[in-house]
């Protein structure tokens, strides 16, 4: 029996699914001491591409951290049964993880999430890939909560084009009305879990609180149908490297 099977069928409908209190109190303390550890001890020394920053100079500034190194804890975090169990509840099918990145809005920084679709960063097909949004702190419409727009996931890809917005290197060109009447902010407590298809437009406004952070640790799991089209996912990294050189940091693996 899928445990999952009403949550699996809410995303399939709606392209998102709220799992509230998916982690313990103490489950989440153990995730949070370690991503607190990771930011003091090995974040200075990470290469550009590993961690972004709104102001480099101010580490308060942090808004996003992918391919975690020298934390295996973190590392293989998205390897635990239960993460795996409700990937694959979700998919409908054995789940492979991605790895997982860490999301910040710090306050005081005007840093909105474009809209857009996973799997055009992905390009996976078919689009059997989830993203897993792990709230660590409350969030709300005041410091720029998940927005997704219901049902977008069963339209297909729209186009994409370069934005400004470090970490988000890609936004939906033609995002208009109808889509923004069809938003539904999700305001999530922590260890609530936000699970939306690659395919689901979503977005972000910027943190408007004076002193509120607005952090997540995402899990991306892809089912074992989906592969990636290296030509498209190659074309999309030179892209993202352009990018990034634009912003003035060395380009590495980045994907985002
Ligand atoms: O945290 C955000 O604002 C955006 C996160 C996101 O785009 C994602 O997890 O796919």
């Amino acid at each position: 029996m899928n445990v999952y099977e009403e949550s699996r069928q809410t995303l399939n409908r709606d392209g998102f699914v709220v799992l509230r209190q998916f982690l313990s109190p103490t489950g989440l303390r153990e995730l949070t001491d370690a991503l607190e550890r990771y930011i003091r001890e090995v974040v200075p020394g990470l290469p550009d591409s590993s961690a972004f920053y709104h102001d480099r100079a101010r580490p308060e500034t942090l808004k996003q951290m992918q391919h975690f190194q020298r934390a295996p804890f973190l590392t293989d975090y998205p390897l635990q049964d239960e993460w795996l169990a409700m990937a694959a509840g979700l998919l409908g099918e054995p789940a492979v993880s991605m790895g997982p990145e860490w999301f910040n809005k710090p306050p005081g920084v005007e840093h909105p999430t474009p809209p857009h679709q996973d799997n055009f960063y992905f390009k996976l097909s078919p689009p059997q890939v989830i993203t897993a949004w792990l709230a660590l702190d409350p969030t709300d419409e005041e410091n720029g909560c998940l927005r997704y727009v219901t049902g977008s996931h069963q339209r297909g890809l729209r186009s994409h084009a370069e934005t400004q917005v470090l970490g988000f290197s890609q936004g939906i060109t033609d995002y208009g009305p109808d889509d923004a009447a069809r938003e539904s902010a999700v305001t999530l407590h922590p260890g609530d879990l936000a699970v939306h298809h690659g395919e689901t437009i979503h977005l972000a406004d910027a943190n408007h609180s004076s002193t509120r952070q607005r952090r997540a640790f995402a899990l991306v799991y892809r089912g074992v149908s989906a592969h990636v089209d290296a030509d498209a996912k190659e074309r999309h990294q030179s892209s993202v490297n352009r990018q990034h050189m634009g912003f003035g940091l060395k380009p590495r693996d980045a994907s985002s």
